[in-house]
């Protein structure tokens, strides 16, 4: 934090509903942790519900989902936590903002797109919420009526198709280390 020195940094998964980004985030916090480096995961399941819960899934309601997320996870690694963050972040623009968000304050980011392609992800539909989108249940579901905009340059693509979550995570652990985080 402010004596400098150690510092965390944020890596931010972005990807479909069903992608696989808890998981991986999930277990790659384990990981961390089991070694002895702070870690702490942020999803929509402890942020949609108190700090965001006002926000819904309009485009400008996402937007202040990804402004308030991304300013929270600078405090973290401000802090000197890995914080591993776990949105849909659909829009380019939105995620460049949270990039912009740690740049500002010196801190690393690293963009990692959770590759599963969305076709994928409408099979495995484990919470059946694609099924809900196509009967038009749920509205403006991210894939199905409102867009997805694919990361250009991510500092890292894991392609989970015929990958285990602990395969994935390796990569992002990987990544870690090459840039000397871990
Ligand atoms: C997308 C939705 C929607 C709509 C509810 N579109 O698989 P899940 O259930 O657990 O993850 C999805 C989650 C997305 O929240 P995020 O905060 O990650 O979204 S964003 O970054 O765009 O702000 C899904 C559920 O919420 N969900 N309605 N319309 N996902």
């Amino acid at each position: 934090g402010h004596l400098r020195g150690f510092r965390g940094c944020t890596v931010w998964f972005t990807g479909f509903s069903g992608a696989g980004k808890t998981s991986i985030a999930f277990e790659l916090e384990a990981y961390l942790i089991s070694h002895g480096i702070p870690a702490y995961a942020l999803d929509g399941d402890n942020l949609r519900t108190g700090l965001n819960k006002d926000l819904g899934f309009s485009q400008r309601d996402r937007e202040e989902n990804i402004r308030r997320v991304a300013e929270v996870a600078k405090l973290f690694a401000d802090a000197g936590q890995i914080c591993v963050c776990s949105f849909i972040s659909p829009n380019a623009a939105d995620r460049r903002i949270a990039r912009m968000i740690h740049k500002e304050n010196d801190l690393k980011f690293f963009e990692v797109f959770i590759d599963t392609p969305l076709e994928i992800c409408e099979q495995r539909d484990t919470k059946g919420l694609y099924h809900k989108a196509r009967q038009g249940i749920i509205k403006g579901f991210t894939g199905i009526d409102q867009p997805y905009e694919m990361p250009e340059s991510p500092e890292l693509v894991v392609k989970t198709v015929n990958c285990t979550v602990e395969e994935s995570t390796m990569r992002v652990v990987e990544m870690l280390q090459d840039n000397g985080v871990i």
